[in-house]
């Protein structure tokens, strides 16, 4: 890994910071050539003398100590001093086209605005105007840059941000001074798409005085390429990702005009540990209605606990008052009256009024999987190896459901070859105990709503899974209409990633999910959560819909090679943010329940 493209972004953010402080011109321009230098340098600084650093344009001592701190400690401590006096609001704003340093420093100096969302406040009541240099053609140029940051800020696939979080987490677990360490934010709540990662680590009773050796572990982890904000008890590194699938490689860390992530670190004592876990897991919209909430019962929640207002000025926290609760989020969510809300509902969709239960289907409870491919499409497994799969995982029962004819990309089975398959699928479930393999397949909805194989065929079928793969652009009107058709179709169990969405690629169908539940309803077919996390097909939304309108969900990882099996966390999460409970998920009931629900179908 070359030292060069970190060096030349600490070195080039140090310039935008000694400017937007209003320091010494020569000196902004003394670190921003140096950046240049380093950017466009073949052989890698981290392995030069002194002597050669020097004999590079625009390096002089300085400069030279600077490197050599940097490659030895992995910071500059003169950047690290600068940016505890820059927002990082402040420095998000310089990233909009439009605002260099010198409207930034206006900005935030004479307009007291230090970030993007405070900066569109003073656009929409005006008092931008008010400041010197902004005038109405910069406000209409500024409102552009803000709308295309929004439109093109891609925010990363669950999958891949949870990857990079457990990196962090197990280096932070391992660390002497710390009893644990845990995602928060979106991560926490499950969300399809993560902004930033938001770690949080509790400090052991024993080393309280260790935070910043622990926020320096963080810091510290191999593959990070650059660390704009770095404090006693709190870091933010951003780490680097590949162009294609967003996955991060550690070998190519430097952060270049590809996609990356940020990571922000908060460490915090016991004490704090559950109103920090509280705080930092959100949603902001959530914290809200609980802050709202305390206020009505005479208290106050920060993220630094849950205290009784006595009505004197300044933060309770740094007054020494005893909270009423803050070590853990129980305790805090008792004292408001409340039950354990689960992270996953932490959004401001009624939760607070939810009466509960609040037993939403968790992993263990998964022990079927009904969407799986095999060699004979487009699977790696072979019926036998994907059945040992499952049963290693735990599982009573795996349905064998490859592609059907007209996806012939996939490898599709034509009628003769899927009897054959059945056939087959037959014989190795007489092999193996312990685990039931069911004869299944995952049958295209045809663009009119149509399915790829007739009945006769279908119902020598165990499970069938239909699902849309081709005309995924079709308008809203005529989407519905293709998948209540196959809703209603007699020999269809489940309904497989209903609108084809690919996150960040494609959006998919646009049904009317209303009218979909209410006939998946009526017709006993449950709903997919396919759990990969490019799909997540029905999202969170859509589920939520599902389980108020009384539908059946199932949670299915679409099997095409073993890791598949390791998606199914990101599945059950969807389902937990739509509120569904073990009885609502076939894929969690008893072998004997959902081979009888399965029979069932074309009989009545
Ligand atoms: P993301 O990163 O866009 O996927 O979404 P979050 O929810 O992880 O948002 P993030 O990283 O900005 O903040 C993490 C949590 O910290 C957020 O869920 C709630 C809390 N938080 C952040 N800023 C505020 C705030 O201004 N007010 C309140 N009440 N909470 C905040
Ligand atoms: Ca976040
Ligand atoms: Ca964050
Ligand atoms: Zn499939």
């Amino acid at each position: 890994m070359s030292l060069n493209q970190p060096l030349a972004d600490i070195l080039a953010r140090m310039a935008k910071m000694l400017d937007v402080l209003g320091e010494d011109t020569f000196k902004v321009n003394a670190h921003t050539r140096a950046a240049r230098t380093f950017e466009g340098l073949t052989d890698d600084a981290a392995a030069m003398p002194r002597e050669q650093l020097l004999s590079l344009q625009g390096v002089g001592p300085k400069l030279a100590d600077k490197v050599i701190e940097f490659r030895t400690t992995g910071r500059i401590a003169e950047h690290d001093e600068l940016a505890s006096r820059v927002p990082p609001g402040v420095m998000d704003m310089m990233e909009l086209p439009g605002v260099g340093p010198k409207t930034a420093r206006v900005l935030w100096q004479e307009g007291s605005i230090s970030d993007i969302p405070g900066l569109e406040r003073a656009i929409a009541d005006g008092s931008i105007l008010s400041l010197p240099r902004m005038g109405e053609k910069f406000v209409t140029k500024i409102k552009e840059s803000i709308a295309f940051r929004r439109a093109n800020s891609q925010r990363l696939w669950l999958g891949r941000a949870d990857e990079v979080a457990s990196v962090f987490i197990e280096r932070l677990r391992a660390h002497p001074a710390v009893r644990d360490a845990v995602a928060a934010g979106s991560l926490r709540r499950g969300r399809d798409t993560i902004g930033d990662l938001d770690i949080l680590a509790c400090l052991r009773e024993s080393h309280l005085a260790d935070a910043a050796r622990v926020a320096e572990c963080f810091r510290t982890t191999p593959g990070v390429a650059s660390v704009p904000v770095s404090g006693e008890n709190r870091a933010s590194v951003r780490v680097a990702l590949g162009h294609d699938f967003g996955r991060w490689s550690r070998t190519h860390a430097a952060e270049g005009d590809g996609p990356s992530i940020q990571v922000d670190l908060r460490v915090t004592p016991p004490a704090t540990w559950g109103s920090m876990l509280l705080y930092f897991t959100g949603s902001k919209e959530h914290n809200i209605r609980l802050r709202e909430r305390a206020i009505a019962r005479g208290m106050t929640l920060s993220e630094w606990g849950l205290f009784k207002d006595d009505g004197q000025p300044g933060a309770p926290h740094t007054r020494g008052c005893t909270p009423v609760a803050a070590d853990t989020e129980e305790a805090i969510y008792h004292a408001l009256d409340l039950p354990f809300i689960p992270p996953e509902a932490r959004e401001d969709r009624g939760e607070l009024d939810h009466l509960g239960p609040w037993r939403l289907i968790e992993l263990p409870d998964i022990r079927a999987e009904l969407h799986a491919h095999t060699r004979a499409s487009d699977g790696v497994l072979t019926i036998l190896e994907l059945a040992q799969d499952a049963k290693r995982r735990g599982f009573h029962t795996i349905a064998v459901t490859d592609h059907s004819q007209s996806s012939a990309q996939a490898g599709g089975l034509k009628p003769d070859r899927l009897r054959q398959h059945i056939a087959d699928v037959r014989e190795a479930n007489g092999q193996v105990s312990g685990i039931t393999i069911l004869a299944g397949s995952e049958v295209d909805i045809l663009s009119d709503g149509s399915l790829d194989y007739d009945d006769d065929l279908l119902r020598e079928l165990d499970v069938v899974v239909a699902s849309p793969h081709a005309a995924l652009s079709q308008d809203p009107a005529t989407a519905t209409a293709r998948l209540l058709r196959a809703i209603s179709h007699p020999l269809v169990h489940i309904l497989g990633h209903p609108t084809g969405r690919l996150i960040n690629r494609r959006p998919g169908l646009s049904p009317d999910i209303g009218a979909l539940v209410a006939s998946a309803r009526a017709h006993h077919v449950a709903l997919e959560i396919n759990a990969h996390w490019m799909r997540l097909d029905l999202r969170d939304t859509h589920v939520r819909a599902a389980i108020d309108a009384g539908c059946l969900i199932a949670i299915d990882c679409d099997v095409h090679e073993p890791a598949d099996f390791d998606n199914l966390a990101f599945g059950v999460s969807t389902a937990r943010r739509g509120l569904v409970t073990p009885e609502r998920c076939i894929n969690a009931w008893p072998a004997e329940r959902l081979h009888a629900w399965l029979r069932a179908k074309g009989r009545t």
